[in-house]
């Protein structure tokens, strides 16, 4: 119904069930009841009672009645950087399978790969192949320097059995100037491709920060599968603030730069800044950067207990204080 919605362009509609999606991935608890489902912030009576439908029936009537031509533009939103733009402008272009695609001089270089790997992509990866994917980086990374730090972040860290892709935040301590965790970056991503572990390469940029992120594509020794992998490096002082926003969920990190705002602080995925002066939306003093080794000093220095990765899923830090 998602993926209808943003056929059609209706995107209130389309962010209703996205949502919904959100919040039944991030319940834990099989749902077996129309009351258990609305008992889920963000589950209204018109989503319930598709759930109901479905528990009994295994299937959504409203779905037959959604036009046939979305499949093929969902097809096409699950091909790695095609969003619902492109999609419907290939759609309108007469393209209507993954076959027609790959005929075709439309797709730009990272949709060509997005297409190459469309159905290892679209396949979730067990957690413990992530595991062994990011032993394998990390081996790599201490060859090339033994006080590298490494952490597998995003749905991983947050204890999903299954993850989308594969999340790595990486450090070296001490490193502080472009220069040097750049060199230390650019020589990780030449042995990975050496090795053979990296396959493809989708994009290496700064995004004009202090963060370097690199997004392509892996396959372990001993894995079947090519899987999308995203590694960042920071400086070393940034690691907790990058850490938090790259362990999400993306809802729960939401909720925490909130919440430093209401403290008069400023939360990014670069620091925590304390008496921060806004005029509205604009800030006019961006105040004083706190020393933040950890991530329990950024909850500290935010006033709030310290929140285990597992249960940031779904989480407003805001509401859990009331
Ligand atoms: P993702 O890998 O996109 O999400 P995920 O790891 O939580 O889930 P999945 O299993 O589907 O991969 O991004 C990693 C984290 O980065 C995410 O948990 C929070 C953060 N993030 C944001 O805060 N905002 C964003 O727009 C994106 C893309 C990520
Ligand atoms: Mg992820």
């Amino acid at each position: 119904m998602m993926k209808a919605y943003e056929a059609t362009g209706d995107v209130w509609k389309a962010t209703v069930y996205k949502k919904a999606i959100g919040r039944i991935k991030a319940h834990e608890e099989p749902i077996k009841s129309k009351e258990e489902a609305i008992k889920i912030p963000g589950i209204g009576k018109n989503i319930a009672a598709h759930i109901e439908e479905i528990l009994e029936t295994g299937e959504l009537e409203k779905l037959d009645h959604v036009d046939k031509d979305v499949g093929v533009f969902s097809t096409f939103t699950n091909i790695w950087g095609c969003g619902p733009k492109t999609a419907r402008q290939l759609y309108n272009k007469g393209y209507r399978t993954l076959g027609d695609l790959s005929k075709s001089d439309d797709l730009n270089r990272q949709q060509r790969i997005g297409l190459k790997y469309y159905e290892d992509f679209n396949t979730s990866i067990p957690r413990e192949e992530v595991t062994a994917l990011g032993e394998f980086v990390e081996k790599q990374a201490k060859e090339l320097n033994s006080s590298a730090k490494l952490e597998l972040c995003g749905s991983y860290r947050r204890g999903k059995k299954y993850c989308g892709d594969v999340d790595i935040l990486m450090a070296v301590p001490h490193y502080e100037t472009k220069e040097e965790y750049t060199a230390f970056f650019k020589k990780l991503i030449s042995k990975l491709e050496d090795t053979g572990f990296v396959k493809d390469t989708l994009s290496m940029s700064d995004r004009g920060t202090t963060q370097l992120m690199y997004l392509g594509v892996c396959r372990g020794p001993n894995y079947k599968h090519h899987r999308r992998i995203d590694i960042v490096m920071v400086p070393a002082s940034e690691w907790a603030c990058a850490l938090i926003y790259f362990t999400g969920s993306e809802f729960f990190g939401r909720s925490m730069r909130s919440l430093a705002k209401k403290e008069r602080m400023l939360l990014s995925q670069h620091s925590l800044r304390k008496d921060v002066q806004r005029y509205y939306k604009k800030i006019t003093n961006s105040g004083k950067r706190l020393d933040t080794p950890t991530e329990e000093s950024v909850f500290e220095a935010l006033g709030v207990p310290f929140v285990e990765p597992s249960k940031r899923d779904d989480l407003d830090i805001n509401a859990a204080l009331q």
